[in-house]
């Protein structure tokens, strides 16, 4: 079996985190649907309706506290706000055959959750957003330019979908063609991307908001099978095409639930899952559609029902389903199982010994213009322990700032947790590689909290130094500020000059009239 095991560490490292208290979101309501938290998904949940949740520990960073609404930025309708007929639901859907959808990818290291989560749904849903097609590098986005902000430079690290989605939000992500790779060999593993047009494109692909449901009872199905078609937002006279999911999987001892549709059969030869695997760790896969005609006579008995008490809970529920199934694309290659996709049985996902597999992940995605942006050219021997904060002042006299920025990348990502258990603790590069790299940070949104004080001239402020009691050392080899206008196109560069860029215990400070525009 290729690499795809998520290391215990991690689940139990981001489970701690989960139970940490909450820090400074307390009293914050969010607003719209309101998520439960770790709400449960047990089989007799008949009537329970599709809504939002957040699971432990991998539906949110658990450092954002309890009140972190994963949706808030996005515009569309969150999970349950959309009553629509099921009977508008075709029997079969399969999102992987649209032009949007990216090729089946084969992943060598352990960027699983990132195939999943940016190189086929973020692809996919980008592409629609944009009118375009996956079918090139210029519309296909990369698995490993997020795995590795997150994966400790480690190949055998695994990651959460949402590390992805996160990087997305606070970053972006560049397309293949620019970044160069969807997945780099063994020696890329940890390499951050070195090149300030990179970093600039990632800035205008983003994720806007990220969710996920529980996917325990018939009505949770019909609303995840809704969303596969048309999001449950029906456009009359339109043609409405739905998103896709994210699923984590159990992968240990396939062979024990993988069947294959005898003869005579509805669709005859396709190989199913029937459950998860009873052992082993997750495994980040993609739902692409869904067929509601594919059975497998699970119990034995000679037919193929969706009405018997099969696992003898003395009730009957969508765990007692042998048929209807989700069309799942894995990322194992293009000929695992045949053409690289499994149907998955609706009822495979309720276990109680696999939670992660009763969850669905999805996300609305976004275009962004950067209008002022920082171009940085800096090496330091531990990136975990890099420290660098960016503020600005709408006055050009103001000795302080009045707003701060301190970039997830150049801070250890502490969204994701203890800085070291992500990152790594190697040069910013990556492994063994101490020459400088070059990077851009987005200044809009700092600019844009300035208001209506943003004509005239600013103050900009830079701080680069190491982690308190860290022995990091780092310099800062050049600094330019960037202007775009409203499209995106490049208008003017504005040098800082950095007479010694030294840095490490003693903080390097600079600071320079910052142009603005209107
Ligand atoms: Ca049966
Ligand atoms: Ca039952």
């Amino acid at each position: 079996m290729p690499l795809a095991a998520r290391p215990w560490t991690l689940a139990v490292l981001l489970g701690l985190l989960a139970l940490s208290p909450a820090s400074g979101h307390a009293g914050a309501t969010p607003e719209g649907v309101k998520a439960l938290e770790g709400s449960p998904t047990q089989s007799d949940q008949v009537e329970k309706p599709a809504h939002a949740a957040y699971p432990r520990p991998f539906s949110r960073p658990g450092s954002m506290g309890k009140d972190y609404d994963t949706w808030r930025e996005a515009k569309g309708p969150d999970i349950g706000e959309t009553a629509v007929d099921i009977r508008r639901l075709p029997s079969r859907v399969d999102n992987s055959t649209r032009p949007q959808f990216p090729p089946i990818y084969k992943q060598k290291g352990g960027a699983c959750g990132q195939f999943t989560s940016i190189a086929s749904i973020f692809t996919y849903e980008m592409n629609l957003l944009n009118g375009t097609e996956a079918s090139t590098e210029a519309t296909q986005f990369p698995a490993d330019f997020s795995w590795n902000m997150c994966n400790a430079a480690n190949s055998a690290q695994g990651s959460e979908a949402y590390h992805g989605w996160e990087t997305a939000k606070h970053i972006g992500i560049p397309t293949v063609k620019t970044y160069g790779r969807v997945e780099g060999d063994k020696d890329k593993i940890g390499s951050w991307a070195n090149g300030y047009a990179i970093w600039r494109e990632a800035m205008e692909y983003r994720v806007a908001g990220y969710r996920y449901t529980p996917t325990a009872t018939v009505s949770q199905i019909n609303e995840a099978r809704g969303w596969l078609f048309d999001r449950n937002q029906p456009k009359a006279g339109k043609e409405s095409i739905g998103g896709l999911l994210a699923l984590d999987g159990r992968m240990g001892e396939l062979k024990k639930v993988t069947r294959t549709i005898p003869e005579g059969d509805y669709l005859a030869g396709e190989d199913v899952w029937i459950h998860w695997g009873p052992s082993g760790f997750g495994h980040g896969i993609t739902c692409v559609g869904y067929d509601d005609q594919v059975g497998f006579d699970v119990n034995g008995d000679g037919k193929i029902t969706n009405d018997i008490d099969i696992n003898g809970d003395g009730k009957v529920t969508l765990a007692d389903h042998e048929r209807g199934a989700f069309i799942v694309v894995n990322s194992w290659g293009k000929t695992w199982s045949k053409d690289g996709k499994i149907y998955l049985l609706y009822s495979a996902m309720v276990d109680p010994t696999w939670e992660r597999g009763n969850y669905l992940g999805r996300i609305e995605v976004s275009r962004h213009i950067p209008r002022c942006t920082l171009k940085l050219k800096l090496a330091c021997n531990k990136r975990s322990d890099l420290r660098v904060t960016i503020g600005i002042a709408s006055n050009k006299d103001a000795t302080k700032p009045d707003y701060e920025l301190a970039p997830q990348f150049l801070n250890g990502w502490p969204l994701f947790g203890k800085p070291k258990n992500n990152v790594g603790e190697v040069p910013l590069a990556g492994p063994g590689d101490e020459s400088p790299l070059e990077v851009g940070v987005d200044l809009t949104p700092l600019l844009s909290k300035l208001g209506s004080k943003s004509a005239g001239e600013g103050r900009l402020f830079l701080s680069f130094s190491s982690a308190e009691k860290s022995d990091a050392t780092g310099m800062l080899h050049a600094c330019a500020i960037r202007h775009y206008d409203d499209k995106g196109a490049f208008v003017r560069e504005s040098l800082v000059n950095v007479q010694d860029g030294t840095f490490g215990k003693n903080t390097l400070t600079l600071t320079t009239v910052l142009p603005r525009q209107r």
